[in-house]
């Protein structure tokens, strides 16, 4: 199986995080999607030109949240139960959010600016990540499943590009700081 995605993104990296804690072997694609050569590959496999793609033989899966579905599926493992779902939605928002927010930068335009879609990103994110603290304070991200990678993934890419200030969530930065000496987390490190 070949993996394309990027090292810094957390939506790759949580199919990393993956299938290193299930022992699922792999070969890694690192792209630069705004390279031009890799943005071909890129295109070529997925026109939603998002990474992560998995290809599998002649089978291309798109998104995380399906190459997920998908190695559980034929590694025939247990799926999600509906709250897990709903935490990964929770989680998938904010992560989105944060994306649009981070490539609306790097655009130059003001996200500070008093509008409608800027709004609504920073409110999501703030609420999400208020409720995703209170779920950890009820010990509801308790094992280290999808949920619990994808969240990491998260707060981890949170923490690396600076993006917001974690402080006023102390279950988040709990959480993040103990699931950072996991060997699995350590190895594909963004920072590394
Ligand atoms: N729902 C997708 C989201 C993937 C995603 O947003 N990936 C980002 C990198 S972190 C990307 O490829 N962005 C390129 C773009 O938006 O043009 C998934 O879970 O795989």
């Amino acid at each position: 199986m070949l993996l394309f995605g990027s090292t810094s993104s957390p939506y790759v990296r949580r199919i990393r995080v993956l299938c290193h804690e299930l022992e699922i072997q792999y070969e890694f694609i690192n792209l630069n999607i705004f390279d031009e050569k890799d943005r071909a590959t890129l295109i070529e496999l997925n026109p939603t030109r998002k990474i992560p793609m998995l290809k599998d033989g002649e089978q291309v899966i798109f998104d995380s949240n399906i190459i997920h579905r998908y190695l559980k599926h034929t590694f025939e493992l247990a799926p999600l139960n509906w709250h897990q779902e709903n935490q990964l939605t929770l989680i998938n928002s904010c992560n989105d959010s944060l994306v649009e927010m981070l490539i609306c930068q790097r655009s130059d335009l003001d996200t500070k600016q008093d509008s409608l879609f800027f709004n609504l990103q920073n409110e999501r994110i703030t609420e999400v990540l208020s409720v995703l603290n209170q779920q950890v304070m009820n010990k509801e991200f308790n094992s280290f499943d999808y949920p619990e990678i994808s969240l990491y993934c998260l707060l981890d890419w949170i923490q690396f590009r600076e993006l917001t200030d974690l402080s006023v969530y102390p279950a988040l930065m709990q959480f993040w700081r103990i699931h950072q000496s996991r060997a699995s987390t350590q190895k594909n490190d963004p920072r590394l």
